[in-house]
């Protein structure tokens, strides 16, 4: 696959459920905004049109059959595929920020983690999807599962992957802190147990770092 050459800036937000990944895009939008850069946010699974078709059969509790974490993970890099060509490089290519809620160190963290699948294969499908396309940055925010499960409980509903136990999603988060400890010049880890005026100052912190705010 071709990923020629783009000039944005690509930044992913990820974590386990209910640590206010949410609410940090948010805060993004206004922060870019506020500085005049042109940017775009998405989400994984999901940015296209055939891509959030995926996310639907992905959250959908299951009621047909249980889907099996072999066909999770490669839903997760079908929707991936699509988004990638249809939505993210485009955008990069024309110099924008690509702001995504998700990418793809959550398929390490959830279906490598969570789900227990041999990092080998997500390596693997990593390298044909992606090629050389990462994030040029990645804000981890961090919190025990307990508290990530009880602040997106007060939501209402929960999704399939969402309806999984305290030690899947303890899996999880151990994993995304592995994946951080291996990539620090990429990973931001901020400590999402603070009160959120403290974790946006933090987010803050990382935007001037990279938007050059810094004085
Ligand atoms: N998934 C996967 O398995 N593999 C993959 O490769 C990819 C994804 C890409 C997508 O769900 C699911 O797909 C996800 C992983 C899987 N499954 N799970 N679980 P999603 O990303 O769309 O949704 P989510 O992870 O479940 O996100 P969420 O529950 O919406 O959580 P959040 O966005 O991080 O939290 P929030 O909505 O911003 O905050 C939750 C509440 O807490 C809200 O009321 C906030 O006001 C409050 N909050 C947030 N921060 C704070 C602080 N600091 N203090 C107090 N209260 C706070």
């Amino acid at each position: 696959m071709q990923t020629d050459t783009p000039t944005g800036i690509f930044l992913t937000i990820e974590g386990i459920e209910g640590v206010g990944k949410t609410t940090a895009m948010k805060f993004i939008q206004k922060y870019l905004t506020h500085i005049h850069q042109d940017f775009v946010l998405t989400r994984e699974p999901g940015g296209t049109g055939v891509a959030e078709q995926i996310r639907q059969i992905l959250l959908t509790p299951n009621t047909i059959e249980t889907i099996t974490p072999e066909a999770e993970l490669l839903l997760m890099f079908a929707s991936r595929a699509q988004h990638i060509q249809h939505f993210i490089l485009p955008h990069l290519r024309e110099g924008k920020v690509v702001v995504s809620d998700r990418f793809v160190d959550a398929s390490y963290a959830y279906q490598g983690g969570g789900r227990q699948i041999d990092i080998n294969r997500i390596a693997t499908l990593e390298k044909w999807i992606m090629d050389n396309l990462r994030p040029h940055a990645t804000i981890l925010l961090d919190a025990p599962a307990a508290l990530g499960m009880a602040r997106a409980k007060n939501r209402g509903s929960q999704d399939r992957i969402e309806q999984e136990k305290i030690d899947f999603f303890e899996r999880v988060r151990a994993a995304y802190l592995v994946r951080a400890e291996n990539d620090k010049q990429r990973f931001y880890v901020l400590d999402a147990t603070q009160p959120l005026n403290v974790v946006h100052a933090q987010i803050k912190t990382v935007l001037d770092k990279l938007f050059g705010m810094t004085r």
